[in-house]
């Protein structure tokens, strides 16, 4: 009786130590979206028809590889645009880089000044929030507890 509840203690210890060494956030990404000759492109798609689904705390990069292009926030001819991110004077210097870390979920469109009018614009879907490392290391916390506080409570029926 006393092993089986050392055992759990020692499985609880170590569950802890494994996800305070671990780190408290999960790795974000970086996605990249070029600009060539009059679209965004990603992944072999174009403009609007990019599907790119992010989560929050990952950063999209937009590299200018063809053409005078800039990077504004907001689908056009929304008045606010530019507002969330901005990457400036349009430029034509290739391997020029923009870049903007999403932190709340939705959905962000976004445009070139210059070639809005030819459908050079895109969008980027912030999903929801994944769970932390701390956060899913509280529910298996929990979930021991429960288990824990269960077999004493039976202990203490049968006892
Ligand atoms: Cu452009």
């Amino acid at each position: 009786m006393y092993n089986s509840k050392s055992r759990i203690g020692i499985t609880a210890a170590a569950l802890l130590i494994g996800l305070f060494t671990t780190g408290s956030s999960a790795s974000a990404a970086t996605y990249e979206v070029t600009l060539e000759g009059l679209s965004f492109v990603y992944n072999g798609q174009t403009d609007m028809d990019i599907d790119l689904t992010i989560s929050p705390g990952d950063t999209v990069r937009w590299v200018w590889v063809s053409g005078l292009h800039n990077v504004a926030s907001g689908f056009p001819p929304e008045p606010n645009g530019g507002e969330l991110f901005f990457s400036g004077e349009a430029t034509a210097v290739p391997g020029t880089t923009f870049e903007y870390t999403f932190t709340e979920p939705g959905l962000y469109g976004y445009h070139c000044e210059i070639h809005e009018d030819v459908g050079m614009f895109s969008s980027v879907m912030v999903a929801g929030a994944v769970p932390t490392v701390s956060e899913w290391g509280l529910v298996v916390m929990t979930l021991l507890g429960f288990a824990v506080a269960t077999v004493a409570f039976k202990r203490t029926r049968t006892a």
